[in-house]
């Protein structure tokens, strides 16, 4: 199998019972790879430690949304529109009024993002077992395609 240069975890939210694992793939990982952690749940600074002495790079706050989280890391990389996928993000997780999120709302209609991201949320809850479908949406967002181009294929709601 193909080694991955560059890993990114995102919005694992870690709890006791994961822990471990967690500890033991991305140290695993670590070796072969440059691995990323990005999350906003909760994250004890002790576990902070841990995971960064596995030689990871974690990104943490809990002022943000992982979605925007991720954004500010990338955007100078990324495409201009890219700050809409931030705001569906922030939207779905209802913290869309938190500091960076409001201000990447603000670039935008209201309205539109609204409709966008929950009808995206919807689409991602009816398929969120078909890797194929999770795939392409993954695939297609990245090429800037709006969300609800996504969300009225055939068989998705
Ligand atoms: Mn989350």
């Amino acid at each position: 199998m193909e080694t991955a240069k560059e890993i990114y975890i995102c919005d694992v939210g870690l709890n006791p019972k994961i822990i471990p694992d967690f500890l033991f793939h991305v140290e695993r990982l670590a070796r072969a790879s440059s691995v990323t952690y990005i999350d906003h749940h909760p994250l004890h600074k002790e576990l902070r430690k841990q995971i960064e002495s596995k030689g990871v790079e974690v990104i943490h706050s809990v002022d943000e949304c992982a979605g925007v989280l991720t954004y500010m890391k990338f955007q100078d990389s990324l495409p201009s529109d890219a700050f809409l996928l931030a705001c569906y993000a922030a939207v779905t997780d209802y913290m869309d009024t938190q500091p960076m999120a409001k201000r990447l709302m603000h670039r935008f209609d209201r309205q539109f993002i609204l409709f966008e991201a929950t009808m995206m949320s919807y689409a991602l809850s009816r398929k969120y077992e078909d890797q194929n479908y999770l795939r392409m949406v993954v695939d297609r967002l990245s090429q800037m395609e709006l969300p609800i181009r996504l969300t009225v294929l055939p068989n998705v709601l």
